[in-house]
């Protein structure tokens, strides 16, 4: 397994983990009361639910989302919608300070254009996990995906275009962004089972915003 320092950046704030991936260590830490607080008052709009899959299965993390569309899952399968299936309003708008900061850092990362237009919330408790999977309902692959890391620490997986393979394992801590995007766009990713654990501001969660264009 090639070694994820192959392509350590040259800052240190920066981890390149890939040709156009990276990982910007505590990138939203001093934010992150601002970001929460913004969070509590999206979730009262919409609140957190536990998707269904096509395939039938009960998703572990919880999810809402905020922004023109949000993303969700049913046994009709995974998409897009302009309004909340459960409230059957518009998704709760997405707060300016959150979108200027997920621009900032696809900006660090040279991705000068992106302006997204859906924030997916997974709230993740601990034994809950993501398998992996590529983003890919979206419609324009020339823009990145941008992750916010809030609360308990997690084991990020980085796969590759392809299903299969062993992936490699990046460590998110509270207040690390990661950026990917170009040849990375679609690459598998998914989160390993979350571990016990308090953080003094999320409790005994981790929370995990990726910001989209849909
Ligand atoms: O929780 C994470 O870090 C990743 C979430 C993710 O991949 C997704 O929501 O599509
Ligand atoms: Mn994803």
């Amino acid at each position: 397994m090639a070694s994820l320092d192959l392509f350590a950046g040259e800052n240190n704030d920066v981890t390149r983990f890939s040709e156009r991936a990276y990982l910007l260590h505590g990138y939203v830490e001093r934010d992150a009361n601002a970001i929460l607080e913004q969070l509590r008052e999206v979730i009262k709009q919409s609140p957190l639910r536990q998707f269904v899959t096509p395939g039938g299965g009960k998703m572990s993390v919880r999810t809402s989302s905020c922004g023109d569309f949000g993303w969700i899952t049913d046994r009709k399968g995974y998409r897009y919608t302009d309004t909340d299936t459960i409230t059957g309003e518009p998704w709760p708008a997405m707060p300016a300070e959150l979108k200027e900061l997920a621009e900032t850092a696809a900006k660090e990362c040279g991705f000068e254009s992106f302006s997204p237009n859906a924030c997916l919330i997974n709230v993740y408790h601990p034994g809950a996990a993501m398998g992996l999977h590529q983003d890919k309902d979206e419609s324009d692959f020339s823009q990145p995906i941008v992750s916010f890391s809030l609360g308990l620490p997690a084991t990020f997986l980085w796969g590759g275009l392809k299903r299969g393979g062993s992936p490699h394992k990046i460590t998110l801590q509270h207040g690390d962004v990661l950026v990917w995007g170009g040849p990375d766009r679609l690459r598998y990713h998914g989160v390993k089972k979350l571990a016990d654990g308090q953080h003094p501001l999320t409790g005994n969660v981790r929370v995990n915003l990726t910001f989209r264009v849909r």
